[in-house]
Order: structure tokens, then C-alpha cells, then sequence
């Protein structure tokens, strides 16, 4: 059984600035694969990419795999700023977490403090990430220490936690036998780095990654032989594949703004897949050309997929190392529960005061998919959403539900602000539900799926379902898609 779209939604999809798969129809019970537990061991047969190499410990597989570049090579995860889906970005528990979920590497912001200790720390200020203000460089440890990281991607509105600024070494220490690290931003002080390294017998973990003149380079890894390093490129710095020589870096990480860049093209692309490994990041729309975590999980072929087939990408950087990870092992990145159904937030039905109420009549995003239709929808990253949800407004679907019984509703959902918003959930002209709030995912681009607590039961066939923004409450998130669940007894 599937969803089934109106006709009016249908044709509008002709319209589409995006390929016709936005409009998807998902069929949970024919999909051929079901969500699995996520394996990362090297027996897992993978779908994308080889199996991987053997080793004591995951770390030591994970730095044998990164030298691999042959035609078998396992395809590796580096989650951005460690899980911070899960916990604080660049905090303890998100790289415990990134690990877990099966990244092989994570990746960190490493800065120094004002008495020149290596922290985790993305920003030149504590101010987005923890309670406190101020440049890292102007923060002695001590006074690094007694901060407290908020949630998330942080942001002012983001919950403090319990969790302190980890160091460098912390975090090094955590990896030894986990797996591997990447040093973002840590270039402007390698031998600092390299100290913590040496001292916690981690140099095999440690990815020094920069787009330094090679001859810089070249200096440091002559005097520092074992030391890992990644090049980036874009098409201002082309040339150091050749001028590398016979000593490449372990990967180039290959950002485009645009698929006619040069550095995205295959003579480009091959020639570093002969020597080396193509690092491809995929967390917004400006650093692989549209190929996202967000597009990915629409349709792999519009992110991950096509980035290993047309661009020699065997190392994804990942603003979802679960989805990612699903995806390597079973093909599908986004799966639906057996026996769910999922209607997409902008296959709304169709006609204002028929199919929805929206406050402005103009589409107040860039996306053009629905002409003539006022809800606002919105590309976030990759993702089909909708914006500006704001009180008073309403939005109806078509839902065909496979069999009778309980189903729970959860939307998939994102904001950077708390509270965020709320909703009311209503069935066939029924009674609303209570209010559901919103819960911040501390960034607009990046959604979650919130269940709601509200269930019903549906007969098997078609349905309408109603969300409702209550007016008096605070209204400023983004809708994804609309999730019914059966409840098992
Ligand atoms: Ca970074
Ligand atoms: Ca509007
Ligand atoms: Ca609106
Ligand atoms: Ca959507």
C-alpha cells in the first residue's frame, strides 16, 4: 500500500524546479528493505563500497581502510562536528556517540586557548555553543572549563547542558582505539597539535587537513613523517595533485558550489582516485553541488548515491551519521517503520480555504514547486519543507492507510528557537488534538522526527488529516513530512 497524492498535487508537480522525486510516493510494505540495525563490523556486507579491512581495535581498521584506496575500499563516515544529533557538537559524549553510530572518523574544530592549550571549539567565540561570551583565544583553560555547552548546534535559544569544553586531548584520548579524528581548523598550529599527538599516542588517529601552499606541507610532513593529511581543493587550488608527487595525502576533501566546477569533473576526480581517497562533505547545499544528507534522503541518487557513482566520493562528511550509515548497508536512506505511512509537509492539498489556509498569498520561499498555491515551501539544505508557519494557518492531506488500527503521529520537524511552536492534529473533520509543541532542533536545516503522543485509530483506506497552528502560540519551524506510525500492542 502506498500514499496516494490528489490529481492536483500531481500536476503540479510538473512543475517542479527539482526532479520529480520530490513528489514522493512511499510505499512502506513493497519496499523490498526494511530498517535494520545499523552493523559497522568489517563482515558486514555493505551495499556501497567494500567490506574493509581487519584489526584489533576499530581505530586500526579505520586508519588501514583511510589508506585504501583501491577499487574494494570501504566507503568511511566523518560526522560533522561529531553526533551532535545526539549530544553538544565538538562535546565528549557526541564523539562517543559518532562512533557508536558507526562513523569511522569524527570531525573536529580544534582552537587554542589564551595559555595555548587545544580545545574543541567551531567558532572564533564561545557564544553560539556555550553560556559564556568571549574569543576562545582570549579564555585561559580554567576559565574555558567552567563553561557549560549547550545542546546541539548551540544557538541563544538552545538548551544549556551539563557537559564542559572537552581539549584536544580529551578528545584524542576517546579515539585512540575508536577510530579517527579530523583536525579542522588546527592547521595555524600543527606542532601544538602534534604535542597532544605524540603525548597520547595518537598520531596514527589524528587527520591534520589543510589548503596550505604544498611546499608548507611538504615541510612539516618531512620533518613529521607519520603524520596523516588530508588536502582541500576547490577549483582555486587544483594543482596539487601533481604537485604531491608520489607522497599524495590520504584524501582530498572536494568542495563545488557547481557541477561544471573543474574539481568536479572525472579527469579531475580520477586522477585523484588513482593516488588518493575523494572526501565529499554533504551537510548544505553549496559544498557538493545540491548533493546533501537532505537530498539523499529523498532520493539517494539526488546526494550519496550519485556522489559515488559519477564522482569517486569514498568519504562522506555527514550531518546524519545514522541515515548515512542505513544507507551504506541496506541502499535505502530514509526508511519507513513497517506498516507507516508519510505524507510530505508540501504535497498539501490543493486551493486556499479548500486545502489550507495561508496567511500571504505569495509562496514567501525561493521554491516555485506548487504556482498559485500560498504555502510557503522551502528547499532547507536539500530538504522540501515549509516556512513561515505562522498561527492561524492550517494545512489538510490525503492519507491512504494500509490497515486498520492505532497509529501514532510524528512530524518531522525543525527550528532553532524555544519554544518553537505548536500544532493540533485532527482526522476526517474530527475533534483537534491537544496543542503538540515543537521541539528546537537548535538549526532551521535540520530536522528531526518528533512523535507526538497523539494517536488514532483509522479504518483501512483513505483519510484526511488536519495540522492547525494555534494562534496564540509563538509559530517559527519547519515542516518536513507528516508520519503515521501503528502502534503495536
Ligand atoms: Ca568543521
Ligand atoms: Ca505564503
Ligand atoms: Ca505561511
Ligand atoms: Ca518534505
Amino acid at each position: 500500500m502506498n500514499i496516494r497524492i490528489r490529481a492536483g498535487a500531481v500536476a503540479s508537480a510538473a512543475a517542479l524546479v527539482l526532479s520529480s522525486a520530490v513528489v514522493s510516493v512511499v510505499a512502506a510494505e513493497s519496499s523490498p528493505v526494511q530498517s535494520s540495525p545499523v552493523q559497522s563490523s568489517p563482515q558486514q556486507a555493505a551495499v556501497h563500497g567494500g567490506q574493509g579491512h581487519g584489526g584489533a581495535t576499530p581505530a586500526e581498521r579505520a586508519y588501514r581502510d583511510l589508506l585504501d584506496h583501491g577499487p574494494k575500499a570501504k566507503i568511511l563516515t566523518a560526522a560533522h562536528r561529531a553526533q551532535w544529533r545526539a549530544a553538544p557538537e565538538n562535546s565528549v559524549p557526541a564523539v562517543l556517540a559518532a562512533f557508536e553510530d558507526g562513523a569511522e572518523i569524527v570531525e573536529l574544530d580544534v582552537r587554542l586557548t589564551a595559555d595555548g592549550v587545544p580545545v574543541l571549539m567551531h567558532d572564533t567565540t564561545v557564544d553560539r555553543t556555550t553560556d559564556g561570551t568571549g574569543r576562545v583565544d582570549s579564555l585561559t583553560l580554567a576559565q574555558i572549563e567552567r563553561l557549560r555547552l549547550r545542546e546541539g548546534l548551540g544557538g541563544s535559544q538552545a538548551a544549556v547542558t551539563d557537559e564542559r569544553v572537552p581539549t584536544l586531548e580529551d578528545a584524542m584520548r576517546l579515539a585512540k582505539d575508536r577510530g579517527l579524528v579530523n583536525l579542522d581548523k588546527g592547521w595555524p598550529f600543527r606542532e601544538e597539535i602534534w604535542d597532544v599527538l605524540v603525548e597520547t599516542g595518537t598520531v596514527r588517529n589524528g587527520i591534520y587537513k589543510s589548503d596550505a601552499p604544498v611546499d608548507q606541507v611538504q615541510e612539516f610532513r618531512s620533518t613529521h613523517r607519520d603524520a596523516v593529511y588530508m588536502h582541500m581543493v576547490t577549483d582555486a587550488n587544483m594543482a596539487p595533485v601533481e604537485q604531491f608527487g608520489d607522497d599524495q595525502p590520504v584524501a582530498y576533501e572536494v568542495n563545488f558550489d557547481s557541477t561544471a566546477d573543474a574539481v568536479a569533473r572525472r579527469p579531475f576526480l580520477d586522477r585523484i582516485a588513482g593516488k588518493s581517497r575523494v572526501w565529499s562533505n554533504t551537510m548544505w547545499n553549496g559544498l557538493s553541488e545540491r548533493m546533501t544528507d537532505e537530498a539523499s534522503l529523498i532520493d539517494p541518487l539526488r546526494g550519496w548515491e550519485a556522489l559515488v557513482r559519477g564522482y569517486r566520493t569514498t568519504i562522506f562528511q555527514t550531518d546524519d551519521v545514522v541515515k548515512l550509515e542505513r544507507w551504506l548497508a541496506t541502499g535505502v536512506g530514509d526508511p519507513l517503520p513497517r506498516g507507516g505511512v508519510r505524507v510530505q509537509a508540501e504535497d498539501f492539498l490543493p486551493g486556499e480555504g479548500v486545502g489550507y489556509h495561508d496567511l500571504d498569498t505569495a509562496n514567501r520561499s525561493n521554491l516555485q514547486m506548487r504556482p498559485g498555491e500560498g504555502v510557503d515551501i522551502q528547499d532547507l539544505d536539500g530538504a522540501v519543507s515549509l516556512g513561515w508557519m505562522r498561527g492561524g494557518e492550517w494545512l489538510t492531506y490525503e492519507v491512504v492507510v494500509p490497515r486498520a488500527g492505532t497509529y501514532e503521529v510524528s512530524v518531522r520537524a525543525s527550528s532553532p528557537y524555544s519554544p518553537a511552536g505548536a500544532y493540533t492534529v485532527a482526522f476526517d473533520d474530527g475533534t483537534p488534538s491537544a496543542p503538540v509543541a515543537v521541539r528546537n532542533t537548535t538549526s532551521h536545516a535540520k530536522q528531526e522526527l518528533q512523535p507526538s503522543g497523539v494517536t488514532q485509530r483509522l479504518t483501512r483506506g483513505t483519510h484526511t488529516l488536519r495540522i492547525s497552528l494555534p494562534e496564540d502560540a509563538y509559530q517559527n519551524w519547519n515542516l518536513d513530512y507528516v508520519q503515521l506510525d501503528p502502534v503495536r500492542r
